[in-house]
């Protein structure tokens, strides 16, 4: 079924059974999800009232522009506080994953898991020991609000180490910037160490991993590395050499920006023109006339840098002040078959799907949400349709789902 063309109500089941996307990561929730089952009254109250909402907002949604609003909670589960999508953003950075389920945190504590099967829109209770956190635990040196990304490839963990407060900007809510990057090897789990010069800090939360050279075989890190100075560039670090002789390696990074306390948000990793090569997007000065840019990894002598390929203005992923960098996912808007990159406008009152066909942006797709985003952007499948949903909360704890238009394929040019 299609979230956006059907407006029957959806039946509600509590089945108790977790959604695959986090069983690897996560093999004690099935055994939890059955003690759920203890409390199906809870469920059964819960769930009505979801249903009554979901037929609600099917009737009521008609703000959007080109893509569909579908509001997602009704009054007695309007609280929503945060939303995760499983395993999708393990890494830190989105690079179009599409779980068939959503992970809600309502305002009373209580964390749901929803996905819809066979029509019926089914939800779990889980512990909120059960959803990841991604703290730094027992990792000496961490900054006090780093989160810790976790790798499929060579990169077991990363995240940054050796708090100082030498870069006074505080964009991310405290004076405490990060002067190293640490990793833990797959291989061997042995701890590699990267500390920055004097002038230098990680004005970040976290070091994300995603495979950016298109080996397929190792991921690549990418973080926010400031020059006191000259401000903020998208730095990519490579892990290297043989087992037990690991070293972290500036692969390239972008120009300072030009002045201290100019800052960017890295934004999604993928391929967005269909050439088979990764692209990262990031946002420039996200608080004040953002600029949306995208650049590629490429070959260059013996080494490599980091090509800008195109740049847009007028958006933004992130709050001056606010921990929450990911506010943005990759998800396909057109049906071409190639994600887009989904993010906020600069107001924050609009998702804007933007295109990047190889030689610019240009923005395809723009829905207005209700209210203000106030949470990070997620891209899940709920209905298993095959097309992902985009999931956010506004400032009033409105849980809300943009769905593609799927109406632009026909302007996708060829390459
Ligand atoms: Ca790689
Ligand atoms: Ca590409
Ligand atoms: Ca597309
Ligand atoms: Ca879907």
């Amino acid at each position: 079924m299609n979230l956006a063309t059907d407006r029957r109500p959806l039946p509600v089941h509590e089945d108790g059974i977790w959604p695959a996307g986090l069983n690897g990561a996560l093999p004690n929730l099935r055994a939890h999800a059955r003690l759920a089952r203890a409390s199906v009254g809870t469920f059964l109250l819960i769930a009505g009232v979801l249903a009554a909402a979901i037929l609600l907002l099917a009737v009521g949604a008609g703000r959007a522009e080109s893509g569909e609003l579908r509001l997602a909670a009704p009054d007695k589960l309007k609280c929503i506080r945060r939303i995760r999508s499983g395993d999708a953003l393990l890494g830190g950075i989105h690079t179009g994953n599409r779980p068939e389920h959503l992970v809600v945190q309502r305002c009373d504590g209580l964390w749901l898991s929803l996905r819809v099967r066979d029509g019926s829109l089914r939800m779990v209770s889980i512990a909120s020991r059960m959803v990841p956190k991604f703290r730094p635990k027992a990792k000496p040196f961490a900054i006090p609000d780093a989160r810790v990304a976790v790798g499929r490839r060579n990169i077991a963990e990363a995240w940054l180490i050796r708090p100082t407060k030498r870069y006074a900007h505080g964009v991310l809510g405290d004076a405490i910037e990060a002067g190293g990057l640490a990793v833990s090897s797959q291989r061997t789990r042995r701890r590699i160490d990267l500390v920055l010069e004097e002038n230098q800090v990680f004005e970040d939360r976290l070091a994300r991993l995603a495979d950016v050279d298109g080996d397929a075989a190792t991921d690549e890190i990418i973080v926010v590395q400031a020059h006191v100075r000259r401000g903020a560039s998208l730095a990519i670090y490579g892990l290297k050499g043989a087992p037990g002789k690991e070293y972290l390696h500036l692969l390239a990074r972008t120009p300072w920006l030009g002045r201290a306390n100019r800052w960017l948000n890295p934004a999604v990793a993928a391929d967005f023109d269909g050439d088979g090569r990764v692209e990262i997007a990031w946002v420039e000065t996200p608080h004040i006339n953002g600029v949306l840019k995208v650049g590629r990894l490429e070959k260059a002598g013996d080494g490599w840098r980091l090509r800008e390929l195109a740049a847009l203005k007028g958006f933004s992923n992130h709050v001056p002040g606010s921990r929450e960098l990911q506010q943005a996912v990759a998800v396909d808007f057109t049906g071409d078959g190639r994600p887009e990159i989904v993010l906020p406008t600069q107001d924050r009152t609009h998702i804007a799907a933007v295109r990047f066909d190889g030689q610019q942006l240009q923005v395809v797709d723009t829905t207005a949400i209700q209210g203000v985003l106030d949470s990070s952007l997620q891209a899940a499948d709920i209905d298993g349709d095959g097309v992902g949903e985009v999931w956010l909360i506004n400032r009033d704890g409105l849980l809300q789902a943009v769905q593609p238009s799927l109406n632009s394929a026909g302007q996708t040019p060829t390459p």
